[in-house]
Formats: structure tokens, C-alpha cells, sequence
């Protein structure tokens, strides 16, 4: 018997492709869909990812501000040159305003005594890039309106229980002593005053830190051109200053500084009792931040016991479809953008470990 072959018609040949053709645009679009919202969650996540590493490198850094070996107190310590004690220059007279150190390199000059201001543990310019004319912001120059922070403190100790440390002559050390605090001394030409025995965990030789973070305009990653990033000045030998990058693809960096007023009550006013001799200083502080201020806002007298951070991270690369129009408000920043990256503010409050009792 011979059957009839029977194909498909050209209406039902139709209908099935327009059918596949409809799954298979629906296919298309989810999965497209899908690969897009990975990817910006991927963008966003490596975002928050750089924000994250760039606070595991302020946070110890800043909670360590004033720490100089056994004590916090930077007025136990003078500059000395040559072993000589007679003629040491006390903290209070090598601030900013004061006659420069002797014996230090100026050729890395950030500011007027700014390796050896052991007075401000903390400090910072606001919405610009005003350190001395000889420290320059590498890499592009500096971002125009971002803040910079300043630390100070000591090294940690190498090995506290066996190693008390070596005198290095060029390197600007903390000569530091748990059973006599008022024989501390600063030096830069390793010269120890005569005498002076070192002993791991009482007498001991500490490495000067200050370190300068800034936003420059353009990272030295070859891959990055053109993206802003996170850099730091740190004090080396010399005393020079070294000048690293910490994380491309940070935009902004602005900070507030937390000290403490003494009105707990949040008055407005010193709380009854707390400053006797009347300099609306309190004569005891407790550590807490009452009231936070911009980085050259800082009054004379009070220390800071917290420090704010904000960090701006921006994508390396635009994307497509995106656009970012917002206005940033964070610190005193009010920052309007309009172009197609993505971007995360992150902030964190941090405590100083070592803000010490007036
Ligand atoms: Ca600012
Ligand atoms: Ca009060
Ligand atoms: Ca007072």
C-alpha cells in the first residue's frame, strides 16, 4: 500500500517558527537580563570590596594616632641632637608655627617640622591638597577637593620581649622608656644620649611614623590610567617621604575629626564642673567624641578622639545604560556627578586608642 507522505503546511511551518523564534527571543532576554544584573552586583561587590581594604589600612593606622611606645603622652619626649640632652627641644616648640628642627633633611619637607610634630597626632587640610611646596602629590596631582589626613605615632615593637630595637642614624626613632617617661627622646642621627642602656621591653629604640593619605587624580597602575586612587606619604629614612599607592578607583577621601567638648549633656556648653580654670577646655576628658569638626577646623587645646572617614569609590569603566546623576552629600562635600559609572560612598567612625586624659 502506498501512503500518502505528508509534510508540514506552510501555515503550520509558520505558527512553529514564530512560536520558536518568541521562546527563543524570551531565552535571550532573560539570560542577557540576567548577566547584566550580574554584573553590576559584580562591579558594586568589587566596589564595596576596595572600600573595605582601603579601612583595613586606615583603621589600625588611625587607632594607633598618638601611640608613642609606653606612653601617649608626646610632651614626655624632646628632640636631641648628638646625644645631648642639655640642648633637647621640647615637643611644644616643633609644631608647625614653631623654628624649624635642626638636622633633618629638607628636601621632603611636607610642612614646617611635619616629620617631627609629635603634638598633633592627627591632623589634616580640608578640600584640597595644601602640604608644602616639596611634597608634592604624585601621579597627576591632587584631586581638587578632597581632603588629606595626617597620623603620627611609633612603630610597634619588633619583638618586645627580646629586641629593643636598633639606633639608625637618618632615620628620625622614638628613643623610648617605660620606668622614666620624661627621658624619651626623638633623634634623627642615632645617637644616644650617654648612658643610655637598651633594654628589650624598658628601653627601647621605636621608628617615627607619619604617614599622609590623598586622593591623586590619576593611578599609576598602567591598567587604571586616568582613575583616581587612594596614595600615602610615609616618613622613611632621610627623613624623606615615600609615596605609595593604597587602592585605585577611590575618588574622594574626606574626613571630620571627633573631639571631646565636655557637654555630655549636649547643651551647648561645658558641662558644670568639668573645666575649673575657665578655657572652656574640660580639665578631664573622657574620650568621648562630642562634636565632630572639619580637618582645619580642629581648636586649639582639644585633642581628637575619633576620627570620621568617608571614601567615594568610582567603577573603572563607564556602563552602558547607566547613569549616575546624584548628588553626594557626605562631611561638608556636596558633590554632583553626571556621567556612567557606578559608584559606592562608604564611612566609618574610628576610635583613637590612645587619646590621652588632659
Ligand atoms: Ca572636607
Ligand atoms: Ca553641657
Ligand atoms: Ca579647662
Amino acid at each position: 500500500m502506498k501512503t500518502r507522505e505528508r509534510g508540514l503546511s506552510l501555515i503550520e511551518l509558520l505558527v512553529a517558527l514564530t512560536i520558536g523564534t518568541v521562546l527563543i527571543a524570551g531565552a535571550v532576554y532573560v539570560f542577557s537580563q540576567t548577566r547584566n544584573t550580574h554584573a553590576v552586583s559584580d562591579t558594586i561587590a568589587r566596589l564595596q570590596e576596595n572600600g573595605r581594604y582601603v579601612f583595613s589600612v586606615l583603621e589600625p593606622d588611625i587607632q594607633l594616632a598618638g601611640y608613642y611606645g609606653f606612653s601617649n603622652s608626646p610632651t614626655d619626649f624632646q628632640y636631641i641632637r648628638g646625644g645631648s640632652t642639655s640642648s633637647g627641644r621640647a615637643t611644644a616648640d616643633m609644631q608647625a608655627d614653631d623654628a624649624a628642627v635642626d638636622g633633618i633633611d629638607e628636601t621632603h619637607k611636607c610642612g614646617n617640622n611635619y616629620a617631627v610634630n609629635l603634638l598633633a597626632t592627627v591632623e589634616g587640610t580640608n578640600n584640597g591638597y595644601t602640604l608644602g611646596p616639596s611634597c608634592p602629590a604624585l601621579a597627576g596631582g591632587a584631586a581638587d577637593k578632597a581632603d588629606t589626613l595626617t597620623i603620627r605615632r611609633s612603630s610597634g615593637p619588633p619583638d618586645p620581649a627580646n629586641d629593643p630595637g636598633v639606633p639608625k642614624a637618618g632615620r628620625l626613632q622614638l628613643l623610648v622608656n617605660r620606668l622614666s617617661p620624661t627621658n624619651q627622646y626623638v633623634l634623627a642621627d642615632g645617637t644616644l644620649p650617654g648612658g643610655t642602656v637598651l633594654k628589650a621591653g624598658l628601653v627601647q629604640m621605636r621608628d617615627l611614623i607619619v604617614r599622609t593619605y590623598y586622593i591623586s587624580k590619576d593611578s599609576t597602575n598602567p591598567d587604571a590610567a586616568g582613575l583616581p586612587a587612594l596614595r600615602v606619604k610615609s616618613l622613611t629614612d632621610g627623613p624623606g617621604f615615600t609615596d605609595e599607592e593604597v587602592m585605585r578607583g577611590v575618588e574622594d577621601l574626606q574626613v571630620q575629626f571627633g573631639i571631646d567638648t565636655g557637654d555630655y549633656d549636649g547643651d551647648g556648653t561645658i558641662d558644670p564642673g568639668l573645666d575649673e580654670d575657665n578655657d572652656n577646655i574640660p580639665d578631664i576628658a573622657r574620650g568621648i567624641a562630642t562634636r565632630y569638626v572639619n580637618p582645619d577646623k580642629l581648636p586649639a587645646g582639644f585633642q581628637v578622639v575619633a576620627v570620621r572617614v568617608w571614601v567615594l569609590l568610582r567603577a573603572e569603566n563607564p556602563e552602558l545604560g547607566y547613569v549616575d546623576k546624584r548628588t553626594y552629600k557626605y562631611a561638608d562635600r556636596e558633590y554632583a556627578v553626571d556621567d556612567h559609572f557606578r559608584r559606592v560612598l562608604m564611612s566609618r567612625t574610628i576610635q583613637l586608642r590612645n587619646s590621652r586624659t588632659l
